[in-house]
């Protein structure tokens, strides 16, 4: 692809694209990727193509709901890896959590590509600076996170076929489960097992975004940026008594006062 200027005003979403349009071409993705794509980008430009206010507040619940957590796991989709590998393994390494990754349209093959391509992210980002505000080895943190999913020994209850393949080390044992783009049915099921879902979506309106204990509405490599922000500069953030109903509606009221703007 051609290098696309910084001035270039959709530089970033461009470059999203080529991400997944590479993807695709790797056989990471599933053949729907595109279509999720685009339904995520239409929804941020309606956003802004910004952390809204809600979705800043749901980011620091999110962040101390994982503090807080007994165990807890980002699973992760193709989309996800694609688009925000290089943010989750960072915010694996400062949680101490595993990476799982755990597909709607599941086949062996996918699940070893995107590993195989979590873990070029993961010697990437140990050879990075640590971020801002992280005390201790950040290779060591790095270099520890363990990337599940290729071998599932656990089925989450309530779910049928291969999208409820998971790991016992992994989803099957966490209390605390961050899932960006997430199937409705499967954030239900989890939810019903007493899991915190705690899901990245764009759309205020899907049924993730519904069922989910917190929804982030924001853009999925946005969200990790926020929530590791979070995890090392706001030390004393607790979980509170969230209304996600009433976050979505925040949301969407952010998007109807941006369109009228
Ligand atoms: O890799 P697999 O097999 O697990 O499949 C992944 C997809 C995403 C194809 C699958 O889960 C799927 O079909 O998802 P849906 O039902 O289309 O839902 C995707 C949701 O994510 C939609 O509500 C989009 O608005 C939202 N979305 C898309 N891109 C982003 C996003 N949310 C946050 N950040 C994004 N970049």
């Amino acid at each position: 692809m051609a290098r696309i200027p910084d001035s270039h005003p959709r530089k970033k979403s461009l470059e999203s694209r080529q991400k997944i349009v590479d993807g695709s071409a790797m056989g990471l993705l599933a053949e729907s990727a595109m279509i999720a794509h685009g339904r995520g980008e239409a929804f941020d430009y309606l956003l802004g193509e910004r952390t809204t206010s809600s979705a800043k507040g749901a980011i620091r619940e999110c962040a101390a709901r994982l503090m807080n957590a007994r165990r807890s796991v980002i699973s992760v989709n193709g989309n996800t890896v694609v688009l925000a590998g290089d943010g989750a393994i960072r915010l694996a390494a400062v949680l101490g959590c595993s990476i799982e990754v755990n597909l709607y349209y599941r086949t062996p093959s996918r699940v070893k590509g995107l590993i195989s391509l979590l873990e070029e992210k993961r010697l990437k980002v140990s050879q990075e600076d640590a971020p801002e505000g992280f005390n201790g080895s950040w290779k060591d943190s790095v270099e520890g996170v363990s990337l599940l999913g290729d071998s599932p020994d656990f089925k989450i209850e309530g779910l049928e076929g291969p999208r409820s393949n998971c790991t016992k080390e992994g989803i099957g044992g966490a209390d605390t489960i961050l899932v960006p783009l997430e199937d409705g049915d499967r954030c239900e099921a989890l939810v019903s097992l007493g899991k915190e879902v705690l899901v990245v979506d764009l759309n205020p309106l899907s049924r993730s975004a519904k069922m989910a204990t917190v929804t982030i509405v924001d853009e999925v490599s946005r969200a990790f940026d926020g929530i590791l922000h979070s995890l090392l500069n706001d030390l004393d953030i607790k979980p509170t008594d969230w209304d996600n109903g009433e976050s979505l509606k925040q949301s969407m009221k952010e998007i109807a006062d941006h369109i009228t703007e």
